[in-house]
């Protein structure tokens, strides 16, 4: 329990948290960096709440011991027997994970006897991207898509001098699990693409504060290194001289980082250079980077979104949803075991609501990762408070081939054909005071961490023991009305946004607010294609684009009837007439209107609930969400008052309860 400084908010590990196992006769046995890590917490713990560090293990009412009988790299058993509370771990990082468990469990696992339970993670990888960059971008800022200040890695076109809010970060993710992180922007711009060679004494810095809370890092770097970085004249994958530099620089970084975990790519993507410029494949170009990195046990995390970013909104034969399917399932089984293809979880773009990837189905040979997105490009941007915990666990749980086959989660654990590969997140940390912006927005950055650990968990109960920790000391009405604010508020924001699945409405550029036709002339392939008669997306094999297709049976199926496709998904699969009845039994016009009614009424009641809790929880803190909830009420109206204008000027349909149309 190190102290986190003053001035930053101790998010889900203040020091209440640790009264229960404070207060304990607490024995520590085992070596190495991250047993230390343990027995500074518990030294912490116990200062602070009055019990004591024993060395006789006889004397302990707690045992925290490496055992290695027990089985699995980040295993541990935990029980209670004669007033004793047992945690044996398999090695360093598992005692961490138990000494972790036994302060979320707190009295429950230091009261009555409990039979011996196992615990290990689902997923071996349980990763964070920053898309942190060195310097302010005037118009992205610092951190893209970051909704919470600048980067606490990077400053003036550096790795921070000071990286104590690292070590505060690295020690809230380690303690629920996170053990591989990304340090840099996919997006990797010329000084970034020097994070492999010129700065590479900031990353072993980095390294060394997440270190001890069982962490490994990662760069993302440019394919075009060898050119931009290295002053080869190409990066053509199957050049010997490029081969010879990639070899060299990831010796240089193994040197100097001995457990580097290896690089995260984004190629021909978004302007990003890959192999396409020298007629080379995505197999090609990730084998080049995992070839270098095989030597020292690294892995290449090589992300699969990659599409057509200058289509013509005239041309209605290209279908952004398709591309990632059509770029990489004819490469299954071409990659070598030290590539993890990385894939978003949606075909399009961490949208509010979207179909899972088909591209999850149809890499059986392949490593493959699951991206989701914390940071809330596409959902609220931290401004309006929306926990995404029920959209992961229902992606993670979502059944490919239907309903006795394997989940995305069992994707991603792994199979006899395909190691595992893991999930991924984009963070949403920076160097705001609350972490996150929103100081609820914390709430996702756990509930990812804990999901990723077991994918099974109900999110709901993750929701009540984030609110349990971040707020030990509260009334009971704090944690009613945070979990009244959170539980829900997916679908809430659902409810005032783009309509059943069709995606966007956002204001191109900085993607925030409503801008119904913002994206319908533009490049970027996210259309909704309305007009007089009607809405949605054709991509059915009889008259669309043919995506349905790419999905195994039955989704395949399922997606392609319009009479079987499920409501939420309705208008990214089908363009339908505004008249067109849904199963909930009203037409789609009446849909946009009932729904972004009752979800900008339902932002106004949580502002209201907020606002009750003043002197209930810090000032600063309740300062912060009234504000944001504020700014959400706000925008809820503005999305209301835009769609239901929208969608009466186009259809004609009357609202059949005449609320007021502008
Ligand atoms: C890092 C979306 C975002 C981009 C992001 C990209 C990606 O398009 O808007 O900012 O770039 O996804 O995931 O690579």
């Amino acid at each position: 329990m190190t102290s986190t400084p003053a001035d930053v908010h101790p998010a889900w590990l203040p020091s209440a948290a640790w009264r229960a196992v404070g207060v304990r006769r607490v024995h520590v046995r085992g070596d190495g960096p991250l047993v230390a890590t343990a027995r500074d917490e518990v030294r912490a713990a116990t200062a602070a709440h009055g019990g004591t560090v024993v060395d006789d293990p006889a004397a302990a009412d707690l045992l925290l011991t490496v055992d290695p009988a027990v089985e699995g790299d980040e295993a541990f058993v935990v029980g209670r027997r004669d007033r004793v509370t047992s945690v044996r771990a398999a090695g360093g990082a598992a005692l961490l994970h138990g000494l972790h468990h036994v302060v979320r469990q707190g009295d429950d696992a230091l009261g009555s006897d409990r039979a011996d339970e196992r615990h290990a993670p689902v997923q071996p990888v349980r990763m964070l991207d920053h898309w942190d960059n060195m310097t302010v971008h005037p118009v992205m800022g610092q951190v893209e898509r970051g909704y919470a200040g600048g980067s606490i890695f990077y400053a003036d076109g550096r790795v921070r001098d000071d990286l104590t809010r690292v070590e505060q970060y690295a020690r809230l993710l380690g303690s629920v699990g996170i053990n591989a992180v990304g340090l840099n922007n996919v997006n990797v711009h010329v000084t970034e693409a020097r994070l492999l060679t010129d700065h590479l004494d900031g990353v072993v810095r980095l390294a060394g504060a997440f270190r001890p809370h069982g962490i490994r890092v990662y760069l993302s770097v440019s394919f075009a290194a060898p050119m931009t970085v290295g002053g080869l004249p190409a990066s053509d994958p199957l050049d010997p001289d490029v081969q010879a530099w990639w070899a060299d620089a990831v010796a240089r970084v193994y040197a100097a980082v001995p457990d580097f975990g290896g690089f995260v790519v984004k190629a021909d993507s978004e302007g990003q250079p890959g192999p396409f410029a020298y007629g080379r494949d995505h197999a090609d170009g990730a084998n080049l980077l995992a070839r270098a990195l095989k030597p020292f046990g690294g892995t290449v995390f090589w992300r699969a979104f990659v599409y057509d970013h200058h289509q013509d909104w005239r041309d209605r034969s290209t279908d952004r949803a398709r591309a990632a399917h059509d770029h990489f399932a004819p490469l299954d089984g071409r990659f070598d075991d030290n590539v993890v293809l990385q894939v978003k979880y949606g075909p399009m773009d961490f949208q509010t609501r979207e179909p899972v990837s088909p591209v999850i189905a149809a890499m059986a040979r392949t490593r493959l990762a699951v991206e989701l997105q914390v940071t809330q490009e596409y959902t609220g941007q931290q401004r309006h408070a929306v926990w995404l915990g029920p959209q992961w666990s229902e992606i993670l749980r979502f059944r490919l081939w239907g309903d006795t086959g394997p989940t995305v989660a069992d994707v991603a654990a792994g199979s006899a054909d395909a190691p595992a590969g893991g999930v991924v997140a984009v963070s949403n940390v920076g160097d705001d005071e609350f972490w996150t912006g929103h100081p609820l927005a914390q709430a996702n950055l756990y509930t990812f961490a804990r999901l990723a650990w077991d994918p099974s968990a109900d999110p709901v109960a993750l929701l009540d023991e984030w609110i349990g920790l971040t707020f030990p000391d509260a009334p009971p009405s704090v944690g009613d009305t945070v979990h009244g604010i959170l539980d829900g508020s997916w679908r809430t924001y659902e409810d005032y946004t783009a309509p059943l699945g069709v995606g966007f409405m956002v204001r191109p550029g900085h993607h925030y607010g409503p801008d119904v036709d913002g994206y319908e002339y533009t490049p970027w392939g996210t259309y909704h294609f309305a007009d007089r008669d009607g809405i949605g997306v054709d991509r059915t094999r009889a008259t669309g684009t043919g995506f349905t297709g790419q999905y195994p049976a039955p989704w395949r199926d399922v997606y392609e009837d319009v009479t079987t496709c499920p409501d939420d998904l309705l208008l990214f699969f089908h363009h339908v007439p505004w008249s067109h009845e849904l199963h909930s039994g009203v037409s789609v016009a009446q849909h946009v209107y009932d729904t972004h009614w009752a979800g900008a009424a339902r932002t106004e009641v949580n502002a209201a609930a907020w606002e009750r809790l003043a002197g209930q929880v810090p000032a600063d803190l309740h300062a912060r969400v009234t504000e944001r909830l504020a700014e959400q009420v706000r925008g809820a109206h503005e999305w209301r008052d835009q769609l239901c204008t929208y969608v009466y000027r186009h259809s004609g349909i009357p609202d059949a309860r005449g609320r007021r149309i502008y």
